[in-house]
């Protein structure tokens, strides 16, 4: 396996754009030291919080605001970045004025999994400036089909490292002796449809009829429950193996949970270069235009004949 393309040969032989390129890498660059955190922190007492709650009303744990360091000074180096908008940052961090794009970050996806051990993620998202100078915050104001570049990593058993730059989605598995990316999958396709649905069904009672009604709809087929409270994992297993991803309004989150910029909106990108689709229940995940850095959304992401058959039980 060691013989096929390192990441960095795979996208230049792709022929990408060079700043893409680049900023690609360095997210890539950034993955190995959170990986090696992620190692090492029960040893070295990362776990737990720190005392600290995040823009979103959330206990920051100390790994949340590790990645994120780790992140934000990796990528600020790099000059085709005007600016980054992190989860765990209030508002955006302006970077190179002669920067072309916009990243956005979830630098640690999961966080209640870090001190179980269970799977985490990082999810990336690269959108183009709509201005030149100093980063104006009216330019996160886009829609998600306007990302040039997204994907994620997944802190597994192995770590990997998912992406597309639109034509496409392609994995990546780190080799740990080299810290190298190798190339696992070239254009994957997800299958069109699955027997695995994802929900956190303690909420079942506060989602909306239609929804209850669909993972009734699941339970009558015997599909398969698996849900790991982590979005990365859950989302990679469906993608791979056929299967949906759910969630929805709730009582106590009335717009969803899951944040646009910097979850629905990659993994939707994603999701569609790999042939599966996402929705916040109204419309497409893509579509929509963004309105604030940590905008929240419902979302249900998977394979195209689940989501047709969650269509005929919400308005979408
Ligand atoms: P996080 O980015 O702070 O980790 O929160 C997002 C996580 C997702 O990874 C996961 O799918 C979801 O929240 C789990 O939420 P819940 O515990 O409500 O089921
Ligand atoms: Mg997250």
């Amino acid at each position: 396996m060691l013989n096929s393309p390192t990441l960095s040969d795979f996208i230049s032989q792709k022929g990408y754009l060079p700043a893409l390129q680049s900023i690609l890498l360095d997210i890539a660059k950034v993955s190995v030291q959170v990986q090696k955190t992620l190692l090492d922190a029960p040893l070295g007492g990362m776990l737990g919080g720190n005392a600290h709650v995040n823009v979103q009303g959330e206990d920051q744990q100390k790994l949340d605001a590790y990645a994120d360091e780790l992140f934000v000074q990796g990528l600020l180096q790099n000059t085709f970045l005007a600016g980054i908008g992190s989860e765990e940052r209030d508002d955006l961090i302006q970077g190179s004025a002669q920067g072309e794009y916009i990243a956005f970050f979830d630098p640690l996806d999961g966080s209640s999994n870090i001190d179980v051990n269970g799977s985490l993620g990082t999810i990336f998202s690269v959108m183009p400036r709509t201005q030149t100078g100093t980063l104006h915050n009216e330019e996160l104001l886009q829609k998600g089909e306007n990302q040039v570049l997204a994907g994620y990593v997944l802190y597994g058993a192995a770590t990997w490292l998912v992406c597309s730059f639109g034509k496409g989605v392609h994995t990546f598995v780190l080799h740990t002796q080299t810290d190298t990316y190798h190339l696992l999958h070239e254009a994957l396709q997800s299958p069109k449809s699955g027997k695995i649905y994802s929900i956190n069904e303690g909420n079942i009672l506060d989602c909306e009829t239609p929804v209850q009604d669909y993972v009734k709809n699941c339970q009558e087929r015997r599909y398969t429950a698996r849900y790991a409270g982590a979005l990365v994992g859950d989302f990679h297993r469906n993608l791979l193996k056929g299967g949906i991803y759910l969630y929805p309004a709730t009582e106590k989150s009335p717009k969803g949970k899951l944040r646009l910029l910097y979850e629905a909106f990659p993994l939707a990108y994603i999701a569609r270069e790999a042939g599966a689709t996402a929705s916040n229940g109204t419309m497409p995940i893509l579509d929509i235009t963004a309105t604030a850095l940590h905008e929240r959304t419902p979302l249900f992401i998977g394979s195209v004949e689940m989501m047709r058959d969650l269509g005929a039980h919400c308005a979408f």
